[in-house]
């Protein structure tokens, strides 16, 4: 019967191999995993720039059912989180599902055969009576609109494209931004290019990493007695909602502590008082997404390192001109720009009942149950889809929750031999508005620019409340909730 039950999952990221594997886990084998770059892995896999690693600490980003005990610090680099998504890829025989180097290009729904019909880049359909779409929000660079960019005769490469056949070494070389991506690269170039200039726009509240090495006594005490890993994942897990509060609600008396507590880091990082001026942020604490790092300001008190903070006026040949006039010669241009997210619109045409378009539902922003299901696309299931993106701890506890939610919907839809399910629209209306009242609440709209609020300054990225909340309001499939059609 489940061979009569097919089911797409787009993106082998953490979001589509961790659903293969539930499925799996389930006994449900009839799955076809649309990957269209040449490996799985997703960010893990496109992020290989210097010092790139999650700001979260492994035990707690990496998946609840498939634990690892041999991470080798407590925030492992981007290539160990490779590895890891390949080793369970491999070890759950996913590869046998996987179609790589395919592009989703369309999606098509059948009313009358409660069926998905989605065209590829190869020339070919696919036909999924459930699709799961795992293709990630922060996927695509963002290129800067910056005057003159093209014209730049040295080398440019943005941080997700890192270019490792360029050396660095003794290069005279900017860093545009001054994100979570910019403060892993800025520490780890350093010392390695002759001179270094960040180009600053707006500094970021950083607070320290506390990162450090696993012993090999420690890998091994994971390894051996599980409940102690699971109680250190517990205990990074708790710990970040404990503090979540500081970091998403707009509470000015529980921002001002996160922000003693990143000044009293700038503090002991930078002894230069002007240099300090031109780091402190001016906007609420957890506005912006906060930083992590041990070395990042320390940097900037390099001899070979400065901080621009004039703005760019224009791009030359031979470098950038900032607005006072002053041409920085350069080699290289390293763009730590960010992503154009995904999240503003469908990741290719999507088209459910009545010809509806995705896009165009999503006119004034991405909206979604739960950041899973819109009404009019049928047994569509989203992961880290709208509003459901955390700024105080691990994306995948949301992730896993929204995986639960899918297979909740699968398992009823082919255990009654049912058509589709469809979210009611009153339903998907009530939850957003209760969501986007919740948000007046929420520091991410006290007045920052940030890649979390859409043109219009409404948010549809992040989820406005406590992890554990979310989880349990999503995991389950309650089929009240969607309009349910039988064969
Ligand atoms: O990108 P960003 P990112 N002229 O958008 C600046 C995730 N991530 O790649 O702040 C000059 O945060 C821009 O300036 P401003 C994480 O979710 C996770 O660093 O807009 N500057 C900003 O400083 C993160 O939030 C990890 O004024 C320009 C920077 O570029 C998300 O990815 C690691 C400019 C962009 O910062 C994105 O982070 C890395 C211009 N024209 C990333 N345009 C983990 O560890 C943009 N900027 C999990």
């Amino acid at each position: 019967m489940a061979q009569d039950f097919p089911i797409a999952i787009v993106g082998a990221g953490f979001a589509g191999i961790g659903s293969a594997i539930q499925l799996k886990q389930a006994g449900i084998e009839s799955f076809t995993m649309f990957e269209r770059a040449g490996d799985v892995g997703g960010t893990w896999r496109d992020n290989t720039y210097p010092g790139a690693a999650c700001d979260v600490p492994s035990h707690a980003y990496s998946l609840s059912f498939e634990q690892n005990p041999n991470w080798s610090r407590r925030y492992s680099p981007a290539s160990e989180i490779q590895a890891y998504l390949l080793g369970i890829t491999d070890k759950w025989n996913l590869r046998d599902h996987l179609r790589l180097n395919t592009a989703i290009t369309g999606a098509k729904f059948d009313e009358g055969r409660g069926t998905w019909t989605l065209t590829t880049n190869q020339g070919d359909t696919y036909s999924a009576r459930v699709v799961i779409s795992g293709v990630g929000g922060l996927v695509d660079p963002a290129t800067p609109d910056i005057k003159g960019l093209k014209t730049f005769s040295g080398r440019m490469f943005h941080t997700a494209r890192w270019d490792h056949g360029y050396d660095l070494s003794g290069k005279r070389v900017a860093v545009i931004g001054t994100g979570a991506s910019a403060i892993q690269v800025v520490p780890s170039i350093a010392p390695q290019v002759g001179r270094l200039k960040v180009f600053q726009r707006t500094p970021a509240w950083v607070v320290p990493k506390g990162d450090y090495a696993y012993s090999d006594s420690a890998k091994h005490r994971y390894a051996h007695h599980p409940w102690t890993l699971n109680l250190s994942r517990l205990g990074i897990y708790w710990l970040s909602e404990i503090f979540g509060p500081m970091v998403f609600l707009d509470a000015p008396r529980l921002s001002s502590l996160g922000e003693r507590m990143s000044l009293a880091h700038l503090h002991k990082q930078v002894k230069n008082p002007e240099l300090r001026r031109k780091l402190r942020p001016t906007f609420q604490f957890g506005c912006k997404r906060i930083l992590i790092s041990d070395d990042y300001w320390a940097t900037f008190e390099r001899d070979n390192v400065d901080l621009v903070t004039e703005p760019i006026a224009e791009i030359k040949p031979a470098g950038i001109q900032t607005a006072d006039g002053t041409l920085h010669e350069l080699d290289a241009i390293i763009l730590a720009t960010g992503f154009d997210l995904g999240l503003t619109h469908a990741p290719f045409p999507v088209t459910g009942r009545g010809g509806k378009s995705l896009d165009e539902t999503w006119k004034k922003g991405a909206v979604a149950y739960k950041g899973m299901t819109v009404s009019g696309f049928p047994n569509w299931f989203i992961l880290m889809g709208p509003n459901t993106g955390p700024g105080h701890t691990s994306v995948l506890v949301y992730t896993e929750a929204q995986i639960e939610h899918a297979l909740g919907a699968i398992q009823k839809l082919m255990s009654e031999h049912l058509k589709y399910v469809d979210v009611r629209q009153e339903v998907q209306d009530q939850y957003n508005a209760g969501i986007q009242e919740r948000m007046k609440y929420m520091v991410w709209s006290s007045g920052c620019n940030s890649w979390y609020l859409s043109e219009d300054k409404s948010n549809h990225s992040l989820y406005p409340g406590f992890a554990a909340e979310y989880a349990i309001r999503a995991r389950h499939f309650h089929p009240s909730d969607y309009e349910i059609a039988p064969f």
